[in-house]
C-alpha cells in the first residue's frame, strides 16, 4: 500500500500536462486500474483482513483522487499564468498619435464641399470612372468631332480589334454622373458629383489623375441669380469668411448657355491668399445655366425645366485654401507631406462645429 502510494503521488506531482493526469488516473483508479484490481481482491479475504483492508484501500483511492484534482488545478492556474504573462499589455502606455493615419486633404475638401453644399438641399450622387463615350461626351452636347474632344486629352479604353462598338473612356469630367442622375431621378433635381476624373496631361499644374467636384440644380423658373446666390453662399462658407466679391466673366463650355467663369476678389499679401480682400482676382470656378440639349440628353423637358451647373477642380482649391505649392506632391503617397498637410480624423468638417478648424 505505501509502496503504491508513493508511486502514483509521486507521478501525479510530476505530471507535465493534463494528458500525463488522465493516463495516471486510469492507471491508477480506473476500471482496471491498480488500486481498483487491488479492491477486487478483497473479496477473497478473511472478513477480519476485509476490515483492516477495506478502509486502508478506501483511504488510499480517495487520497490518490484529491491528487489528482489539485494537480489538475494547479496545472491549469499554471497555464492561465503563461498566458497572462504572454498577453500582458501596459494600458498606462501613452497612444503613438505620430503613427497614426491623417486625412488627405483631398478628403477633408470633398468633406467641406459637401457639407456646404448638403445645407443648401444638394445630394451627394456618384458614377462609374470609367464611362461609356456617350454620358461622357455626346450627352453633354460634345459630338464626335468637336474640339473639346481632342482637347481633353482623352484615355481610351481598349477594344479588341474589329469591335466597333463606341469605346468606353475613363470620365474627363464628373459631369456624366450628372447626366444619370437626371436619368434617374428627373426634376426636380440638385445634386453634387465629387470624384476622381482623367486626363492625359502631366506638367507642374496637371496630374493625370485630378478630383473634381460639380453641382447641378434642375428646376422650375431657375436663373443665373439663384446661381449667383449659390455660388457666392458656397464660397463664403468655403474660405470661412463674412463676404466676398464674385466676378463673373462671359466663357464657353459646349454643355451650358450661357456659360461663366467665376473670379473671387482677393489679396496674395506676403505671399498669402485672402479671399474678400484686396485688389487681385482669383479664377476658382465655372458655370452656366445647362444647355437644353444636356437636358434633353437626360430626358428633361427643357421647355418645363431650367437648371444651373458649375464646376471645380477640389485639388485647386484645396491648394488655395491650405496653402499647398505642388499639386503634383498630392498624390506621391509622401508621409512626411501627408502629416504635414493631413488633417485629424476626428475633426469632421461641419457647417455648425467648424469646416476645418
Ligand atoms: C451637366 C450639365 C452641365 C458642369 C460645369 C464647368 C462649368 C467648369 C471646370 C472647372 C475646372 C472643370 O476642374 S475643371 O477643369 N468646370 O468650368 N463645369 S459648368 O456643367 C454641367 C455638368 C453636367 C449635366
Amino acid at each position: 500500500m505505501d509502496d503504491l502510494r508513493d508511486k502514483y503521488l509521486t507521478a501525479i506531482a510530476d505530471a507535465g500536462d493534463e494528458a500525463a493526469l488522465e493516463t495516471l488516473r486510469v492507471q491508477a483508479v480506473g476500471k482496471k486500474g491498480e488500486i481498483s484490481l487491488k479492491m477486487r481482491e478483497l473479496g477473497k479475504m478473511t472478513p477480519e483482513e476485509r476490515q483492516v483492508m477495506g478502509p486502508k484501500l478506501n483511504a488510499l483511492k480517495d487520497e490518490i483522487n484529491s491528487a489528482l484534482s489539485a494537480k489538475k488545478q494547479g496545472l491549469a492556474d499554471a497555464a492561465l499564468d503563461e498566458r497572462l504573462r504572454g498577453e500582458w499589455l501596459d494600458v498606462t502606455l501613452p497612444a503613438r498619435s505620430r503613427r497614426s493615419g491623417t486625412i488627405h486633404p483631398v478628403s477633408q475638401v470633398s468633406e467641406e464641399v459637401t457639407a456646404i453644399f448638403a445645407d443648401m438641399g444638394f445630394a451627394v450622387a456618384e458614377g462609374p470612372q470609367v464611362e461609356s463615350d456617350w454620358h461622357n461626351f455626346d450627352a453633354l452636347n460634345i459630338p464626335g468631332h468637336h474640339p473639346a474632344r481632342a482637347e481633353m486629352d482623352t484615355f481610351y479604353m481598349h477594344r479588341d480589334t474589329g469591335d466597333t462598338r463606341p469605346p468606353h473612356v475613363l470620365r474627363t469630367h464628373t459631369s456624366p454622373v450628372q447626366i444619370r442622375s437626371m436619368e434617374l431621378q428627373g426634376a426636380p433635381l440638385r445634386v453634387i458629383c465629387p470624384g476622381r476624373v482623367y486626363r492625359a496631361d502631366y506638367d507642374q499644374t496637371h496630374t493625370p489623375m485630378f478630383h473634381q467636384v460639380e453641382g447641378l440644380a434642375v428646376d422650375k423658373d431657375i436663373s443665373m441669380a439663384n446661381l449667383k446666390w449659390v455660388l457666392e453662399e458656397f464660397v463664403k462658407a468655403y474660405f470661412e469668411v463674412d463676404g466676398v466679391d464674385l466676378r463673373f466673366r462671359a466663357s464657353h463650355f459646349p454643355f451650358t448657355e450661357p456659360s461663366a467663369e467665376v473670379d473671387i476678389r482677393c489679396s496674395w499679401e506676403g505671399g498669402t491668399l485672402k479671399v474678400g480682400e484686396g485688389d487681385d482676382w482669383l479664377e476658382i470656378l465655372g458655370s452656366g445655366m445647362v444647355h437644353p440639349k444636356v437636358l434633353m440628353a437626360g430626358n428633361i423637358d427643357p421647355a418645363a425645366w431650367q437648371g444651373f451647373a458649375f464646376g471645380m477642380g477640389i485639388d485647386r482649391i484645396a491648394m488655395l485654401k491650405y496653402g499647398i505649392p505642388d499639386l503634383r506632391a498630392f498624390f506621391d503617397s509622401d508621409l512626411r507631406w501627408l502629416r504635414h498637410y493631413g488633417f485629424s480624423a476626428l475633426d469632421v468638417p461641419t457647417l455648425r462645429g467648424g469646416l476645418s478648424r
